[in-house]
């Protein structure tokens, strides 16, 4: 039976930004084919069902921004389609870059994906950096890592914090990966800040499990309820 409360979750960015590895961590299995050596790998859109800690969600791959494969006329066609398909659901668009530096290139794909996205999906777009592992081998946080890269701090002051890290060679943490993903993104849905949550909303038991399970169930039961996310 068709669940009548699911996410879209739609990966866009550049090639081999790390969409279909992540559209793997969003699911817990190897959904989409993904290479290791350089050349793009995803040359059309894929939809994978699954769910995130029991939470119905349909994963989006694209094939990536700058493809030689494929013309730009092919990609925006390509993109364009998604865009069309997804949008009889819930939609969150999820704008993949490397936690990296920042590229003239790369900026220019961020300009091309949002003049697709158009101005009111970039509301319900997060950016979700790949690369978490680099930063840890470099022993940085996201926020010291953004400090350093004024290009990705203006990116994600303009998208009003919205963003999440993904470490996609931890297999073993993607569900909590996953699941910290989805928190934040409803959270920030419902339009509840984590200290609206503690004061007005949430009983005292959840107040210890912030990140955890009983927090996700408790925002599922809000999303059930008002059917109110986008
Ligand atoms: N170290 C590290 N490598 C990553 C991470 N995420 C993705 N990669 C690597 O980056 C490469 C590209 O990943 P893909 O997921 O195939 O990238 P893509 O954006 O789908 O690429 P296209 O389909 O070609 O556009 C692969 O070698 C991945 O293993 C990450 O978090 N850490
Ligand atoms: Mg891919």
């Amino acid at each position: 039976m068709e669940p009548k409360a699911y996410l879209n979750l739609i990966l866009l960015g550049k090639k081999r930004a790390g969409k279909s590895v992540s559209g793997n961590t969003i699911l817990g299995r190897e959904a989409f084919i993904s290479r290791r050596r350089s050349g793009s790998v995803t040359p059309d859109n894929t939809v994978e069902s699954g769910t995130v800690d029991g939470f119905p969600v349909n994963v989006y791959d694209t094939p990536g921004i700058c493809d030689p494969e494929l013309s730009e006329d092919e990609i925006q066609q390509k993109i364009e389609n998604v865009l069309q398909r997804c949008e009889s659901g819930h939609c969150v668009f999820l704008l993949v870059i490397k936690a990296d530096s920042f590229t003239e290139e790369e900026r220019k794909t961020v300009e091309k994906i949002e003049k697709l996205l158009g101005e009111e999906r970039l509301n319900k777009t997060w950016i979700l950096f790949t690369r978490g592992d680099e930063l840890e081998e470099d022993n940085l946080t996201i926020q010291e890592f953004l400090d350093r890269n004024n290009g990705l701090k203006t990116l994600v002051e303009k998208y009003d914090q919205r963003y999440h890290v993904f470490n996609n060679k931890k297999k073993t943490a993607a569900s909590d990966q996953a699941r910290l993903l989805l928190v934040n993104i409803l959270q920030r849905s419902l339009g509840l800040s984590g200290e609206c949550f503690k004061r007005s909303y949430r009983p005292k038991f959840l107040v210890t499990n912030c990140g955890g399970k009983l927090y996700l169930s408790y925002v599922k039961v809000y999303y059930k309820l008002l059917q109110i996310i986008y």
